[in-house]
């Protein structure tokens, strides 16, 4: 059995702007030090091989999240905000909440979405294209505009305000690392005015009375959850619901437009267009990592590691989705690659419960874009955006030729 002593360990900070950046080094030197890897820069651990990381959300029992998925812990700290109801808790307790929303956001739900989300992928891409090809920045014109034109209208927000929703998903991912790193600091300044707003917009009165939101307080009147549990849940959506989103499709689009011949072969095969997006969480896993919280000493691979407990440990998504003993050209982004048993919306009793959202979202957009842009391509470079949890493109300068 492996002493924790000697235990592999990086000298590596995972928030880092410089591995921030470009993390994919990291990622590497994390599974190639072995199954479990000690952090000291945060006296925690890592896990990053494909297996491993299955294994461990697999394993909610021993690596729980009710201690937050951050790197503070909620046992010994005070979390930023009331902790989630779903992302932040284990059975019983998540089971409610959990429920509640994979109906709400199945797939049975959202067949009443899909016409509307088409007819307004078609109208932003037409007016985009309203002079002819364009250069856009496909950031703000694309993978943001398309959800925040979609996404407050399906939970039934009101029209003002919704400015608040980037910024506040954006600290709320941050500070899942550490507290005084200069992203959490600078998110800081301005939190308090995004939390109250965001927090106002969760309660019934504020809700339309069609949508997600409208939803859960049904679901509360009928008794699946408590009033006081409502407003959370609905924080839930908004929190996890819109930057996740907007990265996924920059993530997508930034791959379409730098892969030679997908775009051609998406135009020719728009079946393979839902796979695209999945393979572009794969390769690109927008939430990068999320830590867990050992309940007890919990072996780690198999060559006798062990966790101790009661220790944060950050599950790489990202490192998993490109380990090339699970996966045959990882870094290749391959739009014809069946990509399921990713791990880029996480696994488990908390794999992303919006994920069938995000596909929709993703799928409404680009198949607007497929029927009308003939060629995607870069005009120049692009910029990243930083986050201690997201990976994320702040600008993608692009042509869209008709
Ligand atoms: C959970 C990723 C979109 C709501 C998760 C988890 C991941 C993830 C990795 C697992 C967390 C864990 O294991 O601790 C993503 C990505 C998205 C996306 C990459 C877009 C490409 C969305 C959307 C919504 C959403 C659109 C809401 C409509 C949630 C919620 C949870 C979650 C509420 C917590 C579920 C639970 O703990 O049971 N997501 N997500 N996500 N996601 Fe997503
Ligand atoms: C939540 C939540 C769920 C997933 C991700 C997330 C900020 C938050 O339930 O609040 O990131």
């Amino acid at each position: 059995m492996t002493a924790v002593q000697t235990l592999p360990t990086l000298d590596l900070d995972p928030f880092d702007p410089e591995v921030l950046r470009d993390p994919l080094p990291a990622h590497a030197a994390l599974r190639d030090a072995g199954p479990l890897v000690r952090l000291p820069r945060y006296d925690t651990y890592a896990i990053a091989r494909y297996d491993d990381v299955r294994a461990a959300l697999s394993d909610w029992q021993s690596f729980e999240s009710s201690a937050g998925v951050g790197l503070t812990n909620f046992r010994t700290e005070t979390p930023w905000r009331p902790p989630s109801l779903l992302l932040e808790a284990d059975p019983p307790g998540h089971d409610a909440p959990r429920t509640v929303l994979a109906g709400i956001l199945g797939p049975r739900a959202l067949r009443r979405l899909r016409e509307d989300w088409a007819a307004d992928a078609e109208r932003l891409v037409s007016d985009l294209l309203a002079g002819g090809s364009a250069e856009v920045d496909a950031v703000p014109a694309l993978a943001e505009a398309f959800p925040l034109r979609v996404f407050p209208d399906a939970v039934g927000l009101g029209r003002d305000g919704r400015e608040h929703l980037l910024p506040y998903g954006d600290h709320a991912f941050n500070a899942f690392g550490p507290t005084d790193n200069a992203l959490v600091l600078a998110g800081n300044a301005d939190v308090a005015e995004h939390s109250g707003w965001v927090g106002e917009q969760c309660r019934r009165e504020n809700l339309a009375p069609v949508g997600f939101g409208a939803d859960i307080w049904a679901a509360a009147d009928r008794g699946d959850l408590t009033h006081a549990q409502a407003p959370l849940v609905v924080r839930s959506l908004l929190t996890a619901g819109v930057d996740t989103t907007v990265h996924g499709i920059g993530a997508v689009l930034h791959a379409l437009a730098t892969t030679p011949g997908a775009w051609d072969l998406l135009r020719a095969r728009p079946e393979l267009v839902r796979g695209a997006f999945d393979e572009a969480v794969r390769w690109e896993s927008p939430v990068q990592a999320f830590f867990r919280t050992t309940v007890r000493d919990v072996p780690v691979g198999r060559d006798g590691a062990v966790l101790p407990a009661g220790q944060k440990v950050l599950v790489f998504f990202a490192a998993a989705n490109r380990d090339p003993h699970h996966w045959t050209d990882p870094d290749t982004f391959d739009p014809t690659r069946d990509p399921s048993g990713h791990v880029g919306f996480g696994m488990g009793i908390h794999q992303c419960v919006g994920q069938h959202v995000a596909r929709l979202e993703a799928e409404s957009l680009l198949t607007a874009l497929l029927t009308r842009v003939t060629r995607l391509e870069l005009t120049g470079e692009p910029v990243r955006h930083l986050n201690n949890t997201l990976r994320a493109w702040a600008s993608l300068p692009m042509r869209l030729t008709i």
